[in-house]
């Protein structure tokens, strides 16, 4: 019996303007657009391979080695989906294998552990969605089916690219123009790095979807963002990523984390995914350019106390030796320095 295989990866990718909130919760259809930088293939990824053959009797998953459920709606919703294309696709080839009939194997893997609190389910939904887009031999573009990809994990849909990517958020009822899009390749702004400071490998304090729908239900603060704040921020942010602009790119990626993390906390009763340790990395960046009188590093924080920091090659050596004389010396993550201390590193 003919076994049918194909394997694939899909990076993290971190939002630099945040997604936060849902119109449709079935969907994952966002009431703002957002925007990622998808972190390097070989960082922090998810590798898929996924098999197909007549013989198999169930869909079974094998998430880090353990065997998982495959039950969830969320995953459902995109097998049903890839196999809907798949069906399209043999319907106007006679000679294609009709695989969409089949049952399929899924082996997932991530390189980075979940513990590090990291975004792991949209690398993971990526890489399943697009695994079995390969397999399948669809020819849909990437955009297309980052919307299946939504459908697991609204994140997911933006870590069907690389480099910049931006996350439409549409407006139709149906979710099919709500879909991932590329604004620049990650060659087109080679200087970029990123880096993460785990502050806590604790699991977060509230999961994202309920998070998400608690500040929509209950955040005044959340009406002006949506609507007067993000819409604006995004066509900033893309502008500041297509002409490689550092400064504006990190006052917008620092304040849209500064926003999301106020609307949290202006949800009743309040969320707190940032910590004291991530509340001194956020004065601890500010200090650093106001020191080098230069914007040397952004800040951004998800759902969970770790920061994501965002700097230019250049500057990583000034950035990393800051960081370390900050964090090396200071068993417990607390930061204490004075402007003398600092001035080793000018
Ligand atoms: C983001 N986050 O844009 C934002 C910023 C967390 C903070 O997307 O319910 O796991 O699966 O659509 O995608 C986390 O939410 O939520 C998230 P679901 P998801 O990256």
């Amino acid at each position: 019996m003919t076994i049918y295989t194909a394997s694939t990866t899909a990076p993290v990718n971190i939002a630099t303007l945040k997604y936060w909130g849902k119109r449709d919760k079935k969907l994952n259809l966002p009431t703002n657009s957002s925007i990622s930088v998808t972190l390097a293939q070989d960082d922090l990824r998810t590798l898929t391979s996924v098999a197909t053959s007549e013989s198999f009797s169930e869909d079974q998953l094998w998430l880090n080695g353990k065997l998982e459920s495959l039950e969830s709606e969320r995953t459902q919703n995109c097998l049903q989906d890839l196999r809907d294309l798949r069906s399209k696709l043999e319907l106007s080839d006679k000679n294609a294998i009709p695989m969409s009939k089949w049952k399929l194997h899924i082996v997932s893997e991530n390189n980075f552990p979940t513990a590090a609190g990291l975004a792991s389910s949209a690398a993971g939904f990526a890489a399943l969605v697009a695994a079995i887009a390969k397999l399948y031999e669809l020819p849909e573009s990437a955009s297309e089916i980052s919307k299946i990809a939504r459908k697991g994990s609204g994140s997911a849909c933006r870590s069907l690219f690389g480099g910049y990517v931006a996350w439409e958020m549409g407006t139709k009822a149906d979710g099919s123009d709500s879909k991932a899009v590329e604004v620049a390749s990650r060659e087109h702004w080679p200087e970029m790095k990123a880096a993460i400071l785990v502050v806590s490998d604790a699991k977060k304090d509230t999961p994202s979807t309920s998070g998400m729908q608690l500040t929509v239900a209950t955040s005044d603060l959340f009406q002006e963002r949506i609507q007067n704040v993000v819409p604006k921020r995004f066509e900033q942010m893309k502008q500041a990523i297509v002409s490689r602009d550092f400064p504006l790119f990190a006052e917008l990626t620092m304040r849209d984390s500064n926003s999301f993390h106020a609307t949290c906390l202006d949800s009743y009763p309040p969320i707190f995914y940032m910590n004291d340790t991530s509340r001194q990395i956020v004065k601890l960046c500010h200090q650093i350019n106001a020191f080098f009188n230069e914007t040397v590093v952004a800040y951004t924080f998800d759902a969970g106390p770790n920061a994501v920091l965002y700097y230019l090659q250049h500057n990583e050596t000034k950035l990393m030796a800051f960081i370390y004389q900050v964090f090396g010396q200071n068993q417990g993550w607390e930061l204490k320095f004075s402007a003398q201390d600092l001035s080793a590193f000018k």
